[in-house]
């Protein structure tokens, strides 16, 4: 069986966080996302909509994900690889480069940002409606 990992805050879920997810999953057979906590958000400087548990239970109901752990520092990701015996970390191309220090514990690969979708920009557009 073939293990994957990815983070994200997958906040206000939308096609560029499935269409990872989606691509996420088809590199191996079990999918497991390490999900920002509310508190760990703040230390990436975001601030989500839905809370952990909700963000938490949208992903559990997506046909993709197996398996959602907290993120709750930048530190984890080697205990975390090691823990669940991980054999593809997979990130969005914005992330390029950041997290190539695991490439001693398993496969790093960059997937291409979907285009013309964020959250933030959700939450722009939908200022003031
Ligand atoms: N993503 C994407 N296309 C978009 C938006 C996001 O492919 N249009 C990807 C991002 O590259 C990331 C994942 O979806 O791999 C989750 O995105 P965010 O929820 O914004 O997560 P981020 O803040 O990048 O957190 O330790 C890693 C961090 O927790 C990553």
């Amino acid at each position: 069986m073939k293990t994957v990992l990815t983070y994200g805050t997958f906040d206000l879920l939308h096609a560029g966080h499935i269409n990872i997810l989606r691509r996420a999953k088809e590199l191996g057979d079990f999918l497991i996302v390490g999900l920002s906590s509310d508190e760990f958000n703040l230390q990436k400087h975001k601030e989500s909509y839905h809370s952990y548990e909700d963000r938490k239970l949208i992903l559990e109901a997506i046909r993709y994900v197996d398996r959602v752990i907290p993120e709750n520092s930048w530190d984890q990701k080697v205990k975390d690889v090691l823990d669940n015996k991980v054999d593809i970390f997979v990130m969005g191309s914005d992330w390029e480069g950041h997290f190539d220090f695991l490439k001693e514990h398993c496969d790093v690969i960059y997937l291409p940002r979907t285009t013309g979708v964020s959250t933030t920009k959700i939450k722009t557009d939908l200022q003031g409606v």
